[in-house]
């Protein structure tokens, strides 16, 4: 499917550092240093609703993996999915008398318009779950003929995975079987379906229902993809036998991830699946998550339709370490605009303190598992010392404003 349109990155002088990020599956921060191309996949938005900061702030994360692994010199294969069929989207179209197809193209448009207004690089490939359904049934009968999925015997012509078919499921997540249990159902599991082996079996093929869409699946039969596999085949499809990077936001480290890295490993016959397995922090509103199921929603495209600064946005939504869950606020955007505003002067000012400096500073700290509050007091003690007159190096303003662009995605 089409992805958005990107925007020129300025090139900085030197070489950016090797990035360092938190990976969940080994509970530490360890060193990202893809040998060749670095490759990531990032769980992408089920489009039943508008973007919202949540989401927002994830991908802003993991674009900054990106201009990151550009600044050292590494091309980057980026894949990013639509979910474009599940329960929520059918359930949403149902609840406002909307054709599913029509609500998910709507929202994904209105999502590119926003990635977009956010300076967000676009993916080398966007890819829809309907697009991918041949491809992901294939993968769903080598399971079943490898004997890790079965079909239930009740006429559904459901599909399931069999964990035990991985030796390491739980992994990636570090979850107690009991955690497991606790949120499988919260997150989309169905632990008491009866004919299960385990009650932790993920779906990977739903069998066609009366009034729901569903597609040829070949021996499969009649029906639609599991949510987990999904992601799996999309990423082994366009990227390989493993990535650098399976990112998306905390609420998918179980079952998601966990999931999909199992059907992955069972089908390549190689582990881990990724070599860094990163969870964004979950922005909440009024001390909730944010999400739709809820309806504590601020939208991306509300904020710009309110003529708010994209880039105040993003600046805001850097201002806290990726990985800590926080809080939206006013104060938030307030302070967002007061720091753009400071910087955009002293950018505009005909010198100040080392430009150099200032470039390896952000850079260090960004390196350091993307750690923005600290680049952004970097760059805030060097827009003051400008601001109050340093006239050290007059090709600083220029270089700050690269460097910003270039490692934060800020545009002044
Ligand atoms: N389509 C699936 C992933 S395959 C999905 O989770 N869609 S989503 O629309 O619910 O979320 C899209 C992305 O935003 C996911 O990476 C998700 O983890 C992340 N996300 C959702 N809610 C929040 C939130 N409140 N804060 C931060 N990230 C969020
Ligand atoms: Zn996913």
């Amino acid at each position: 499917m089409e992805s958005w349109a990107g925007h020129e990155v300025p090139r900085l002088p030197g070489r950016g550092e090797p990035l360092a990020l938190y990976d969940s599956a080994r509970q530490g921060v360890h060193p990202s240093e893809p040998a060749d191309a670095g490759s990531m996949y990032v769980c992408g938005i089920t489009p039943y609703d508008a973007t919202h900061l949540g989401h927002a702030a994830t991908m802003i994360t993991f674009d900054l993996v990106q201009r990151m692994w550009r600044d050292a010199g590494r091309p980057v294969r980026y894949v990013q999915n639509v979910t474009d069929i599940d329960d929520p989207l059918l359930e949403r179209a149902a609840r406002d008398g909307e054709d599913w197809v029509v609500l998910a193209m709507r929202e994904t448009a209105l999502f590119r318009e926003d990635m977009e207004a956010l300076r967000i690089i676009p993916p080398e490939h966007y890819v829809g779950a309907v697009e991918s359904i041949p491809d992901i049934a294939d993968k769903v009968e080598v399971l079943l003929k490898d004997g890790a999925a079965y079909r239930l015997d009740d006429g559904t012509g459901d599909v399931y995975f069999d964990i035990s078919a991985t030796p390491s499921f739980g992994y990636e997540s570090n979850l107690t079987r009991e955690q497991m249990l606790e949120i499988f159902p919260e997150r989309g599991g169905d632990p008491d379906r009866a004919g299960k082996r385990d009650p932790l079996d993920p779906l990977l093929w739903r069998g066609a229902r009366e009034g729901e869409p569903s597609w040829p699946g070949g021996e499969l039969g009649p029906g639609r993809p599991g949510w987990h596999i999904e992601c799996a085949v999309i990423a082994l499809n366009l990227l390989g036998d493993r990535v650098d990077v399976q990112g998306g936001g905390n609420d998918l480290l179980f079952p998601h991830h966990e999931a999909s890295a199992a059907h992955a490993e069972r089908l390549t016959g190689q582990a881990p699946f990724a070599e860094h397995y990163v969870h964004a922090g979950m922005i909440g509103l009024d001390g909730e998550k944010m999400s739709k199921s809820r309806g504590n929603l601020v939208f991306v495209s509300r904020l710009r339709a309110d003529k708010v600064d994209p880039m105040a946005i993003r600046l805001a939504l850097i201002s806290g370490h990726y990985r800590s869950d926080r809080t939206w606020t006013d104060d938030l955007l307030t302070a967002a605009y007061e720091r753009l505003d400071r910087w955009r002067r002293a950018a505009a000012a005909p010198a100040g303190p080392s430009g150099v400096e200032l470039l390896s500073e952000v850079r260090a700290r960004l390196a350091d598992d993307l750690d923005t509050p600290g680049a952004l007091a970097a760059a805030d003690r060097w827009a003051e010392a400008t601001l109050a007159g340093a006239t050290d190096d007059p090709e600083a303003p220029a270089l700050f404003a690269k460097t910003v662009d270039a490692l934060l995605g800020i545009r002044l």
